[in-house]
C-alpha cells in the first residue's frame, strides 16, 4: 500500500508544535522506542523524526514527501544543494505561524552603522553561508564568510569575525554578547514543504487531503462561534461588528418578540473590544466559543 512520509524535527524549537499540528489534523502514530520512525495508525502517513537540518535533503531526495522546517533552513539547504544540482528546489505549501525569527546581520554595539557596504572586505561569521553570500551580493558587498556550526555570537569577541549573520528572536543573545542587529537578511517562520517530484495519483490525493485538514486546523484556531441576544432592530449594526462573519443565523426568542438570538461563525480574531462594542450596540448574553475543526 502506498504511504506518505512526513519529516519533522525530533527535538528543538519546532518539534512539539509540528507534532501537535499533525495530530490536530487527525493523524495518530504508533510511537516507536527509538523515536525515529513513527508508523501512521489511522492513515497511511508515517513520521520521520530527524534534525531540522536534514529535512530539506530528505525532501529533495524524495525520502519524505512532506516536511515541516524553518524557512531559514529550507532556503539555506536548497541554496547549498544547488552546487550539486542547479535545479534543486522545494515547494512551500503553507506558512505555519510558529517558529518566527529573523536572520540578521549584527555588528559590535559600539560600532556605528551606516550601511551594509561597511562590511566590505571584512569577516562575517554565520551558520547560514549561502543566505549570507546572497544577501551580501545583493548589496554588492564582498566579505570573507566564516562558517560556524554554533556559538556564532561569540565570534566577534573572540576576534574570529567582525560581524555575524545569525537568527534573532528576542535579541537577548545579541545584547548579552554586546552586538546589535543592523540589517535583515531573512524573515522566517516554520513552513510545510513538499518534495519537488510529482507523486502517483493515490499519494497526491492523500497529500491534498492532509493539506486541506492542516489548513482547516489553522483556520479553526482563528475562528470563533459567537452567540448573543440582540434587539431585532439593531441586527444590521450588530452583524457589522462581528469580525469576519458571513450571514449570521437569526433565531426567535420565546416570549420576546423584539429580541432575537444571533449565532455567527467569526473567521477573524474576536477581541474584547468587539464584545464591548456589541454590548454598547444592545447585545446581551454574548458567548464566544472555540471551534475545533473546520471544513470550508
Ligand atoms: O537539533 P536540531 O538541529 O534539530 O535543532 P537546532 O538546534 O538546529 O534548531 P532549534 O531547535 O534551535 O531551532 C529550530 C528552528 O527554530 C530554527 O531553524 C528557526 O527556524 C526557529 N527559531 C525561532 C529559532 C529561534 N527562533 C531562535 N531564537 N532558532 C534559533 N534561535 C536561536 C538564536 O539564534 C539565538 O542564538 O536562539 C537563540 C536565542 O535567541 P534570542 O534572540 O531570543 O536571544
Ligand atoms: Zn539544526
Amino acid at each position: 500500500m502506498t504511504r506518505l512520509k512526513i519529516a519533522i524535527q525530533k527535538s528543538g524549537r519546532l518539534a512539539e508544535k509540528s507534532l501537535r499540528l499533525l495530530e490536530s489534523s487527525g493523524l495518530s502514530f504508533a510511537r516507536s522506542k527509538d523515536k525515529l520512525f513513527w508508523f501512521g495508525r489511522n492513515l497511511p502517513v508515517d513520521l520521520l523524526l530527524v534534525r531540522d537540518d536534514d529535512i530539506p535533503r530528505l525532501l529533495l531526495e524524495g525520502v519524505c514527501q512532506l516536511g515541516i522546517v524553518g524557512e531559514n533552513v529550507a532556503i539555506e539547504k536548497v541554496l547549498e544543494s544547488r552546487a550539486r544540482r542547479p535545479d534543486a528546489r522545494l515547494e512551500p505549501l503553507l506558512p505555519l505561524e510558529f517558529g518566527h525569527c529573523r536572520l540578521m546581520l549584527a555588528i559590535p554595539e559600539d560600532e556605528t552603522f551606516q550601511d551594509v557596504n561597511q562590511i566590505n572586505g571584512r569577516r562575517v561569521a554565520t551558520s547560514y553561508p549561502h543566505l549570507t553570500r546572497d544577501f551580501l551580493a545583493r548589496h554588492g558587498v564582498e566579505a570573507d564568510i566564516v562558517t560556524l556550526n554554533g556559538a556564532v555570537e561569540i565570534a566577534p569577541s573572540l576576534g574570529t569575525a567582525d560581524a555575524i549573520v545569525d537568527l534573532v528572536s528576542t535579541g537577548t543573545t545579541l545584547r548579552a554578547n554586546h552586538l546589535k542587529a543592523v540589517a535583515e537578511v531573512l524573515s522566517s517562520q516554520a513552513a510545510l514543504y513538499r518534495c519537488p517530484e510529482s507523486l502517483d495519483n493515490e499519494r497526491e490525493a492523500l497529500l491534498a487531503k492532509l493539506l486541506t485538514r492542516i489548513q482547516g486546523v489553522q483556520q479553526a484556531a482563528e475562528t470563533k462561534y459567537v452567540m448573543l441576544h440582540a434587539p431585532r432592530d439593531r441586527l444590521a449594526r450588530i452583524s457589522a461588528i462581528l469580525p469576519g462573519a458571513e450571514s449570521p443565523t437569526i433565531l426567535n426568542l420565546e416570549g420576546q418578540p423584539d429580541r432575537v438570538a444571533v449565532h455567527a461563525v467569526c473567521t477573524e480574531q474576536v477581541f474584547w473590544e468587539h464584545l464591548e462594542e456589541l454590548k454598547a450596540a444592545g447585545a446581551s448574553a454574548v458567548l464566544v466559543l472555540p471551534v475545533e475543526k473546520m471544513l470550508a
